[in-house]
């Protein structure tokens, strides 16, 4: 190959007009959510419960890291942190109503609404919203300051890090409706390149942050636990995730607290019946929930 401009040529028939415009739908799962504009597309007020802290999600990974850590929280004897979950399906366009767009000018799930104080609190983007939450109960983020910045730069690190997992080899490998031999190539290698940054970080730490559990094991475990596990886009044996086994280790770990198994259950839309929570308002909603209650449906 001469040059760059040759690559192109060879790898897609595709040339770039001078001017993209929006005229034609981009294909793929999800192809109908997307937009090149942002804002409300319809008034939908969003429901309120009974709780200061109300979640508006779904339990897509980054759903699952605020509910984990709301259970978290309560598991450790926080009453303030009683919530109630509302659901939002993401492909029905729930995000794009004004009451969520109020919350999340950026919509996309989770958000929180925070009515504790005077004035309620919106709060978007998972990884603040659990930083939020560390604040406002004292938990899951050490006071030591190297400790503390260890953990936020993990917990940037995931914010920055997963959209090349999810959007990029996740897209491409799963979702896109055209396999592209380059856009996979490019993804699979970032994806196992950040699997083995955390492979050789838990090579010789229990948690992301060293001893303790905190927000950045909550954050990291629901993109890279699963896939480590490989139950994330069918990709067990094409990445051979089997390679990580302290990402693997440090996954069943997590997998078997009690607030875990609680916190990914909430909002979740897929899956077997019942592992699925739609809405949470109360503790015993977890106990006294019914597959009946339950309809499978799409997210
Ligand atoms: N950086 C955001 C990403 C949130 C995100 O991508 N949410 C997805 C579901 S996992 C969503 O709501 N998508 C709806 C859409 O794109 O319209 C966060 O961590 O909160």
């Amino acid at each position: 190959m001469s040059d760059t401009s040759d690559t192109a040529q060879v790898l897609s028939p595709y040339a770039p007009p001078k001017v993209w415009t929006w005229n034609k739908p981009s294909g793929g799962r999800f192809a109908n959510i997307n937009r090149p504009v942002a804002g409300a597309t319809h008034e939908q007020e969003l429901p309120k419960g009974k709780h200061p802290l109300q979640l508006y999600s779904l339990g897509t990974p980054n759903g699952i890291k605020v509910t984990v850590m709301l259970e978290e929280l309560l598991e450790l004897g926080h009453s303030g942190a009683e919530y109630d979950a509302w659901l939002i399906r993401i492909s029905e366009g729930m995000q794009f109503g004004s009451g969520f767009v109020g919350v999340n000018p950026n919509s996309k799930i989770p958000a929180l609404l925070d009515y504790s104080g005077p004035e309620p609190q919106r709060v978007f983007e998972s990884g603040s919203i659990l930083f939020y939450l560390a604040e406002k109960f004292k938990a899951f983020l050490p006071t030591d300051l190297a400790k503390r910045t260890e953990c936020m730069s993990w917990l940037f690190w995931q914010m920055g890090s997963a959209p090349y997992l999810g959007g990029g080899f996740g897209h491409f490998y799963a979702y896109a409706p055209v396999k592209i031999e380059y856009a996979i190539d490019r993804f699979a290698m970032e994806a196992k390149r950040e699997l083995d940054v955390l492979n050789q970080r838990l090579a010789n730490n229990r948690f992301i942050g060293g001893d303790d559990y905190t927000i950045a094991d909550m954050s990291i475990w629901p993109w890279y636990g699963s896939l480590a596990k490989g139950e994330r886009y069918d990709s067990g044996e094409f990445l051979q995730v089997h390679e990580y086994t302290h990402v693997i280790r440090w996954a069943n770990e997590i997998e078997e607290r009690p607030a875990v198994k609680r916190g990914r259950m909430v909002n979740r839309v897929m899956g077997p019946l019942d592992t699925q929570l739609h809405e949470r308002h109360d503790a015993s909603d977890f106990l006294n929930r019914t597959q009946d209650k339950l309809q499978p449906k799409s997210a």
